[in-house]
């Protein structure tokens, strides 16, 4: 395999840059450009040397400090290098003209997880944690991700494996040595062990939901009227201000997307046009696509403010047409009523069911910021268990496993004599399917599209 190089850190100016470079016996091809000299024998393994590095015409380009990792103890399983450098793109640049010199490569995104992956010092499970772990915009994201680099979620594949193959096992003594002596095949104790299969493959299912907020964002879709403060309170939240706040109703029409950051928890925040009669064919339109968002939100938080009236007729209607969705009422102008200590929720304690009510008022927002985290947490509650599935990928093949094994069952729940060998060959699929989860067995095409969206010197 070619030699490959890469920049790890950003390619901007900064105090320092880090070059990782793989191959073998990349250090012996470097070493006549170091100085001072020393000589491969001497250079000891994952200690910095501070070294001038020289061209190939051997003009200085920079000082910097140099790790030898000897192979197969190093990230890739092959002997590497890394450079640190003055943080200057200018010099990095003529740092990679010399390592082309060398014969070397410039590395594709995730060719060095690739290759960690293809002398099997990882999964690829654990890359694509990886992948979640450097891009998680998150703490709580990356806390999940953490876990599955850590290898949890492929230490559950492979005892599931071992759990089928112990199945298999059962099943070849009675289709290799029927006439003989083994037994009688017990159909029933069959049909016990693949349910229990197919009961922790749907586990692994289970929390896929939870994941996706987790790693891309708790929907939070603002509704309401018109005037409600729902713009207001968005650009709250993002401490910023996005959004066009007029005391005109109807000022917000396209829906506005953005993410944020509360306690450590990501939030994809949807601010929505004023729900309300009227006669304005543009507005309806922006109507229709705030109502079109509703059923996708992790959590809608329906904005009241207004008469007595209107705020009795609002909950009614929230309650009529959405009973079973997630959903909060966000009481705006608490800082008016404190002032005026007029507090019209009191006067609706008979429309304060099992929903939850929080009130906000002008930089007064904490606690809709806590009723945020709380829902979150709920919504993306795992009791106890880490081993799901966080990715596309992964749940596809999952689900593949799932439906095999349901179709299976059915099948032999209606005939008198199963047959062992199609069981078996049954079991060789799933496994199949988990050996791809793991990157055992993977087209080409699969590790192109995974590692396509990789850091260049990951
Ligand atoms: N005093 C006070 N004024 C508020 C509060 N929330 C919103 N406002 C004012 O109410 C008016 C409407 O606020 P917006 O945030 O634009 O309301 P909206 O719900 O986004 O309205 P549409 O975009 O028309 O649907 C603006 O003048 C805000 O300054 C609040 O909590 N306290
Ligand atoms: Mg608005």
């Amino acid at each position: 395999m070619k030699t490959i190089f890469s920049l790890a850190t950003a390619p901007v100016t900064s105090a320092l840059h880090v070059h990782r470079i793989s191959g073998k016996d990349c250090l012996n091809q470097i070493i006549p450009y170091l100085k001072p000299h020393r000589s491969f024998e001497n250079w000891k393994p994952n200690f910095q040397s501070k070294k001038s590095i020289y061209s190939f015409n051997q003009e200085f380009i920079d000082e910097g400090m140099i790790t030898y990792f000897k192979g197969p103890q190093s990230y890739t399983g092959e002997d590497m290098i890394e450079i640190t450098s003055h943080g200057n793109p200018v010099i990095s640049a003529a740092l990679q003209d010399f390592f082309r010199s060398l014969g070397w490569e410039q590395s594709q995104p995730g060719e060095f997880t690739l290759r960690r992956i293809l002398q099997g010092k990882m999964d690829l499970i654990q890359a694509e944690a990886l992948h979640e772990v450097i891009m998680s915009s998150s703490a709580s994201g990356v806390s999940l991700a953490q876990k599955q680099l850590q290898g949890r979620l492929s230490d559950s594949i492979l005892n599931l494996k071992s759990e089928i193959i112990k199945l298999r096992a059962y099943l070849e003594v009675h289709i290799d040595f029927e006439e003989h002596d083994v037994g009688a095949f017990d159909g029933e104790f069959l049909s016990k062990e693949l349910r229990s299969i197919q009961l922790k493959v749907d586990l692994f299912h289970k929390y896929f939901e939870q994941s996706q907020k987790v790693i891309h964002g708790f929907k939070f879709l603002l509704c309401g009227r018109p005037n409600a403060g729902k713009s207001t309170v968005f650009n709250a939240l993002l401490k910023e201000d996005r959004a066009i706040v007029t005391a005109t109703e109807g000022t917000t029409r396209d829906i506005l997307r953005e993410k944020c950051l509360i306690k450590g928890r990501l939030f994809h925040l949807m601010d929505t046009a004023g729900i309300r009669e009227t006669d304005d064919s543009i507005e309806n339109i922006a109507i229709d696509r705030s109502l079109a968002e509703i059923q996708s939100a992790d959590l809608i938080g329906w904005f009241l403010y207004g008469t007595a009236s209107k705020i009795q007729e609002d909950i009614l209607y929230v309650k009529k047409n959405w009973p079973d969705l997630k959903m909060i009422f966000v009481w705006t102008h608490k800082d008016l009523y404190r002032r005026t200590t007029k507090q019209p929720w009191k006067s609706y304690k008979g429309f304060i069911g099992n929903e939850k009510h929080v009130f906000v008022g002008k930089d007064d927002y904490q606690e809709l910021r806590d009723a945020l985290c709380h829902e979150f947490d709920a919504q993306t509650h795992t009791e106890g268990e880490s081993s799901f599935i966080f990715s596309e990928r992964q749940k596809n093949l999952i689900l593949k496993a799932s439906e095999a094994l349901e179709a299976h069952i059915q099948e032999i729940s209606n005939v008198e004599n199963i047959l062992p060998e199609k069981t078996a060959s049954l079991l060789i699929h799933i496994e199949s399917l988990l050996e791809e989860l793991l990157g055992k067995v993977n087209p080409e095409h699969v590790y192109d599209h995974i590692f396509s969206t990789f850091c260049i010197g990951k």
